[in-house]
């Protein structure tokens, strides 16, 4: 198979749906199921030259393409990606958002459930679908590399299932909508491996993107400039992807108010907005009603900037583009007026703007389908996340903050993966780790004290030094957990994606300022609480979680800012298998690349 290996996305982003909905071309029958579908893809890792902001630059891709290649299914389906390494480094693909029920052989991230695929060698994922329907995405989980090698996941409801939201007419779809970022002249992946050597920041990147473009705003605008062509009178559904390294993004239309329905891959109760915001590793499923009159030449913008909640945070101020164009506009070509721009793209720092929209997700829950959010926790845990130092060592050259290394933490531990074995195979051959972890992760910071206070920094009382751990959390099978995460100021309040592996979560509360444990959880949103893999912690501020532990396995939990991934925000749950069988981790597959 592989058909969809060679599909040049870049030619179908200019058809019509009616293509998009065939998903016959990967798709394989299973004799085994009715209705859910084996699916088949190749993914082929290999460089390529592209231009862009006027220069040339080699990057790594899947199949050539940039964004990669997009995986259609259907709720159910299994897909066997068959991914074969062409480049010259090692590599890993992750899944994000797939819960992967019993499979985490298959969840990809680099020394926590896999060795990576080095160059030459090749590994087939299996990506199981279960509850997810809507958008999810796929990208690398080695170092930077998720910069240009990263993709989108269609799942559509089951054969002869529809989408609870109806439209008149039915909806069109539109190909996904990739929000990314790109660095002119540096290669992302040297931009880390330099940044993690000398302990200094990530240099901000040069522009955000649509779909692997900045757009008509920057000089040299590609011909390639993502464009979608819309009927008067019908209805689109718009898969918005936030990829980005370190940005999370506002987007908005010109002209046209957005119906979002789904986010994460679990739909919502639809609610109007002017902007969405998109949170780094999020993805929002909305409907656009194209109704806009003759006049205003029929050409408008869709934007993407970021949110930036603390400027003082270098960051590319500008705005990505790309263009929707109805099928009667009354110009073409070079006559074409420009395209009208969002007036309602909030501002790069409209921090209420991005409160407002976030407050607004509430899952599909009625009395014939309430949500299943624990009503109470058997597992609390209380996590402080923080932007630290390490001491410089002394045969180090570093030059970061006061001569030391950046760091970041979860409850003061920064996160160090292994590098001679993953996480998951110690654990499954190995019982108690073998020295690969420490199964002492803590439940709450060492210490409290006034965690979002500005004055922090200065005041001496609480220094900005940690120390480096592979520490993770086992969790008995079916616990009910709850996770507290709380921004800190040690060096600054930022806010924060965390992505969950393994798992949707619901959201039950969020908050400004410090969590009280006596008087927060009695607001609560247990009723109607938006189910996410990530979620946007506020600067200075707090985000209540909740899950059931009922997928056994090795979950990393990270923030989804590449830079802080590496520098230590995050940690592992091992969660326990079961007692029946089908609550046990599934056993691996003979194919594992080895270290
Ligand atoms: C990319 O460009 C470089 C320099 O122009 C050239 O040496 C290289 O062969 C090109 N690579 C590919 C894959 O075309
Ligand atoms: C964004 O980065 C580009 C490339 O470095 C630079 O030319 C531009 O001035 C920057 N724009 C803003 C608004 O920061
Ligand atoms: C277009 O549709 C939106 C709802 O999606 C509605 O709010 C708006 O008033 C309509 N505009 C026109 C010009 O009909
Ligand atoms: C970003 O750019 C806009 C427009 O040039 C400007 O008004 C705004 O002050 C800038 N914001 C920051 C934080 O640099
Ligand atoms: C540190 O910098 C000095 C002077 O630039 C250089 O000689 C030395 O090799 C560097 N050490 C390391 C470990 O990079
Ligand atoms: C914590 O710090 C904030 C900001 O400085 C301040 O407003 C608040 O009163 C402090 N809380 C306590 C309990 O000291
Ligand atoms: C974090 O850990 C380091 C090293 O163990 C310690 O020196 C520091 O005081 C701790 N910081 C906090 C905020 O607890
Ligand atoms: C690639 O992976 C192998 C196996 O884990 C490891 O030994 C090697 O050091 C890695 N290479 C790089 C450049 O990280
Ligand atoms: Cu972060």
């Amino acid at each position: 198979m592989g058909a969809v290996a060679g599909a040049p996305d870049v030619v179908l982003r200019f058809l019509q749906l009616g293509v998009f909905l065939a998903l016959g071309a990967a798709a394989v029958m299973s004799p085994a199921a009715q209705c859910s579908r084996v699916r088949h893809y190749h993914f082929l890792i290999k460089k390529v030259n592209v231009t862009r902001l006027c220069r040339q630059k080699s990057i790594l891709t899947v199949n050539g393409q940039f964004p990669g290649p997009t995986i259609r299914a259907r709720t159910g389906d299994v897909v066997v990606v068959n991914v074969h390494n062409h480049g010259d480094k090692n590599i890993t693909i992750h899944w994000h958002g797939v819960d992967q029920p019993r499979n985490p052989w298959s969840d990809g991230p680099e020394y926590v459930t896999q060795c990576p695929i080095q160059p030459g060698a090749a590994f087939a994922y299996r990506v199981i679908l279960s509850q997810e329907e809507g958008t999810l995405w796929w990208h690398a989980h080695t170092g930077f590399d998720r910069a240009t090698v990263h993709g989108a996941i269609v799942i559509l409801p089951k054969h002869g299932d529809t989408f609870p939201f109806q439209t008149k007419p039915p909806v069109e779809e539109m190909p996904p909508i990739i929000l990314g970022e790109l660095w002119r002249d540096d290669d992302a992946t040297q931009l880390l491996e330099d940044a993690v050597r000398t302990g200094r920041d990530v240099k901000p990147s040069d522009a955000n993107t649509i779909n692997g473009e900045p757009g008509g705003l920057f000089p040299c605008s590609n011909p390639g400039t993502f464009r979608v062509r819309v009927e008067r009178g019908k209805t689109y559904l718009l898969r918005v992807i936030n990829a980005g390294l370190s940005n999370d993004m506002f987007f908005a239309v010109a002209g046209h108010r957005l119906t979002v329905v789904a986010t994460d891959a679990r739909y919502t109760k639809p609610f109007a907005t002017d902007h969405l915001m998109v949170a780094s590793g999020q993805t929002v499923d909305a409907l656009l009603h194209a109704n806009r009159t003759a006049g205003g030449g029929g050409y408008y913008y869709m934007a993407a900037r970021t949110f930036s909640s603390d400027t003082n945070i270098d960051f590319n101020n500008s705005t990505a583009t790309a263009i929707v164009e109805y099928a009667d506009a009354t110009a073409s070509g070079r006559l074409a007026p420009a395209p009208v721009f969002p007036a309602t793209l909030p501002a790069v720092d409209d921090t209420a703007a991005a409160a407002a929209y976030t407050a607004r997700l509430r899952s599909l829950a009625s009395k014939a389908h309430p949500v299943d959010v624990p009503a109470h926790a058997d597992e609390r845990m209380f996590m402080t996340m923080a932007v630290n130092l390490i001491a410089c060592a002394p045969n180090e050259n570093c030059t970061g903050p006061h001569g030391d290394h950046l760091a970041a933490t979860l409850n003061n531990v920064s996160f160090q993966n292994p590098s001679a074995v993953d996480i998951l195979r110690a654990y499954y051959y190995g019982g108690s780790g073998h020295g690969v972890y420490d199964a002492d992760f803590p439940d709450r910071p060492p210490s409290f004290f006034n965690f979002t206070d500005p004055g922090i920094p200065a005041s001496g009382l609480v220094g900005p030094f940690t120390e480096r751990g592979t520490r993770v959390k086992v969790l008995e099978h079916g616990a009910a957990v709850e996770v507290v995460f709380q921004d800190t100021a040690v060096l600054g309040t930022e806010s924060h994606p965390m992505h969950l592996h393994g798992y949707s979560f619901y959201v039950v509360g969020r908050g400004l300022g410090n969590f009280d444990e006596g008087r927060d959880p009695a607001g609560y949103n247990l009723v109607d609480p938006p189910l996410e893999n990530t979620v946007a912690v506020p600067k200075g501020g707090w985000a209540a979680i909740r899950f059931r532990a009922t997928n056994p396995g090795v979950w990393f939990m990270h923030c989804h800012f590449d830079r802080h991934v590496v520098w230590g925000m995050d940690t592992v749950f091992i969660v326990k298998d079961g007692k029946a069988p089908e609550a046990k981790m599934m056993r691996p597959p003979p194919n594992m690349p080895k270290c």
